[in-house]
């Protein structure tokens, strides 16, 4: 893809970024979904791509923008598939909460999986425990073991980062029985995917259940850095089985990075709303409002920081 669009795409998030900004505190989850996807809707249109969103704000006859489906761009350049997510930790936003990104994925067409809206059990590393044979079917205790061995630390120096939910109480129980750390975040495990990329974020490891689709953003993102994801769905019930069946996905499967984000012509862009494990959030600036992104392409794997001072009059 092409490498002129990585500033154009960093724009997109520092709009939805700002815009979510406006409700951080305010206990209101709907007003700032929606600020924030319309500012990333209406910046994509500047842009020269010829997307499709395929992981977006839900079905065309349940979100108004960003729809599964939607067409996003100029419609002037190549085509693209987007994966969207205005706003990463709606929670974080409306009760203030640490960790919260405005970001989207993107992919030449039929990269991205179509990943349906359910769960998805999670696993990841960055790219020095890349090979170390993490397996989302291994025990914790071998997975952190690993992931030590890797890093060349004991495994009382690993720290593994799970959304603080009661499904994760058993694999919480047995993190810590591995000798591990436990760093408990209460939402967004996209950032917590892309933690252990980061040398000083002070994370190993992700491991746990979240979205599946928020999956397919991550493992952009890991990609990028070289790092290493596996995931699998994980349907409540027998409906959810069939529905992503009925996607294409078998909802057994392992599915590694070549199956949930394909090829290495990946774009990753995003920008903290809520500081978090990745990104700090929006500050106020003497300028205006200052933003702080990520922005990647995995085919060179460079990876930019990019911090802005947005003039406000
Ligand atoms: C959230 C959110 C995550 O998954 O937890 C959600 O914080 C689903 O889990 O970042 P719950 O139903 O328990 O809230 C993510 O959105 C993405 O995986």
């Amino acid at each position: 893809m092409d490498r002129n669009l990585a500033l154009e795409f960093v724009r997109v998030t520092e709009a939805a970024a700002i815009e979510a900004n406006a409700w951080v505190g305010k206990g209101d989850k709907k007003a700032a979904d929606k600020a924030a996807t319309e500012a990333m809707r209406s910046r994509f249109n500047s842009v020269d791509i010829n997307g499709t969103v395929v992981i977006g704000e839900g079905e065309r006859d349940e979100a108004p923008m960003l729809y599964i489906g939607e067409k996003v761009g100029s419609g002037k350049g190549m085509e693209i598939d987007i994966a969207v997510d205005p706003i990463e930790g709606t929670n974080s936003v409306a009760f203030g909460y640490p960790n919260s990104i405005a970001v989207f994925a993107a992919g030449p067409r039929g990269t991205l999986l179509h990943a349906p809206d359910m769960y998805m059990n999670k696993i990841a590393v960055g790219p020095k425990a890349a090979n170390a044979g993490i397996h989302l079917d291994k025990s914790v205790k071998e997975n952190v073991e690993a992931v030590a061995n890797a890093l060349g630390k004991p495994a009382s120096e690993v720290t593994v980062i799970v959304l603080d939910r009661p499904r994760h109480e058993q694999i919480i129980k047995e993190i810590r029985e591995a000798g591990a750390k436990v760093r408990l975040i209460s939402d967004g495990d996209v950032a917590g995917a892309i933690a252990p990329c980061l040398h000083d974020s002070g994370v190993d490891m992700l491991m746990g259940i979240g979205a599946a689709p928020e999956g397919v953003i991550a493992t952009t993102a890991v990609k990028c850095f070289g790092g290493f994801f596996q995931g699998r769905l994980a349907p409540k019930d027998d409906a959810e089985r069939e529905r992503a069946k009925s996607m294409g996905v078998d909802p057994d499967k392992l599915l590694e990075m070549e199956d949930l984000a394909k090829g290495d012509s990946l774009q990753f862009a995003a920008t903290g709303i809520v500081e978090g494990p990745i990104l700090k959030g929006v500050t106020e600036s003497a300028h205006g409002v200052q933003t702080h992104s990520l922005v990647m392409r995995s085919k060179t794997k460079t990876i930019r920081f990019i911090e802005t001072h947005h003039h406000v009059k």
